[in-house]
């Protein structure tokens, strides 16, 4: 037995589990919520907490919900688990997969998925295939795949993968006390927002929370649909997690947003960038740039004003920095080389 249960152990009375459900665990959820010191004097807002992500199992928030809807396929029966990525989703469905002796295919976007996230789904043994067209034709194939009865299909739009997915919220409540003020998280098929905010909801009726947080999600400029209020044909960024142009889960992210008296709002390519190397170089902590935007959208809003009433907010910082490598190398020029010596390091050092 691991030290911490299993997500599907710890959360089982709140999700669509039954005694049958395969206890399948990688070790996901639990994850840090960690605070932020330089983001609380930028902002000025006295409690700003990151929740940790990049630490579950394959590296982002996905494999909360990827284990519950894995372990429900395998009580159904099922051989094979199918998916559209822009990479995480991939990679957590790809390990599951392999851990539950199933297979998986994954369908990418060609050319828009971080290195480290294609090595994962390779890795784990997923059958991969990538389209020409961004995510959201890569999402329409998978789903008449699995109409056809071809696999079972584990995007967001099934619905266990955001009964796992909203444990965050849970986990957030528990280690708070509460719910926070405010939720600053990245949107991009908007699965993670409409979760979110159903397992805030069902914290405030369990009464492991007295309040409900506002919710605040970030889409990026050139693939902003709910902001805009139509599709993006063409999405555009360089967070290409988010990089969506017709989010399945749209009504959801809407009734977040508005339920709890939020805002889904745009941040630009350069603030992504910015925020995203903030973090790593002032908190220590090394997310991709999709869930930089999140960072990026609490900031502008905090230097706009808009947060003064707000004392305790949380980040979800959703996937690992690691995950894409070359945008990481981006944020430095070349490397020095020099002979192994310390005057020649010293030099090199200070230069
Ligand atoms: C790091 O992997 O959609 O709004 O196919 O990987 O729930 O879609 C990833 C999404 C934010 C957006 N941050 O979450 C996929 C995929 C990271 C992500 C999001 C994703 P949703």
């Amino acid at each position: 037995m691991p030290a911490v249960p299993s997500l599907i152990e710890r959360y089982a009375a709140h999700l669509p589990v039954t005694d049958r459900t395969p206890r399948l665990t990688l070790g996901e959820g639990a994850t840090p919520l960690v605070r932020a010191r330089a983001l609380e004097r930028e902002t000025g807002i006295p409690e700003v907490w990151l929740k940790v992500e990049g630490q579950n199992p394959t590296g982002s928030f996905k494999d909360r919900g990827m284990v519950v809807a894995v372990a429900k396929a395998l009580e159904a029966g099922a051989r094979m688990v199918l998916c559209a990525s822009t990479g995480n989703t991939a990679a957590s469905a790809a390990a599951y997969a392999a851990r539950a002796g199933l297979g998986c295919a994954v369908v990418l976007p060609a050319g828009q998925v971080a290195a480290g996230k294609l090595a994962q789904a390779i890795a784990h043994g997923a059958r991969v295939v990538a389209v020409r067209g961004p995510f959201d034709a890569a999402l329409a194939v998978v789903r008449s795949l699995a109409e056809q009865g071809e696999a079972t299909l584990v995007n967001s739009v099934n619905p266990d993968r955001l009964e796992g997915q909203k444990t965050a919220a849970y986990e957030v409540c528990e280690v708070l006390g509460d719910a926070p003020d405010a939720l600053f998280i990245p949107v991009g098929n908007a699965g993670n927002i409409t979760a979110y905010w159903k397992g805030f909801v069902e914290a405030t009726a369990l009464g492991l929370a007295r309040r409900r947080p506002k919710m605040y999600g970030y889409q990026a400029e050139g693939a902003a649909p709910i902001v805009r209020g139509s599709p993006v044909a063409e999405p555009e960024t360089v967070a290409t997690a988010i990089r969506v142009g017709n989010p399945a889960s749209w009504k959801g992210a809407v009734a977040a947003r508005d339920e709890s008296g939020g805002a889904i709002d745009a941040v630009s390519d350069g603030e992504i960038l910015d925020a995203y190397g903030f973090v790593a170089r002032c908190e220590g902590v090394f997310c991709e740039p999709a869930s930089a935007a999140a960072i990026a959208g609490l900031r502008r809003r905090a230097r706009d004003g808009g947060l003064r009433d707000l004392r305790r907010v949380v980040c979800v910082l959703t996937g690992n920095g690691m995950k894409d490598p070359e945008r990481a190398r981006s944020l430095a020029g070349a490397i020095a080389e020099v002979e192994a010596t310390p005057d020649a390091v010293r030099r090199a050092l200070r230069s």
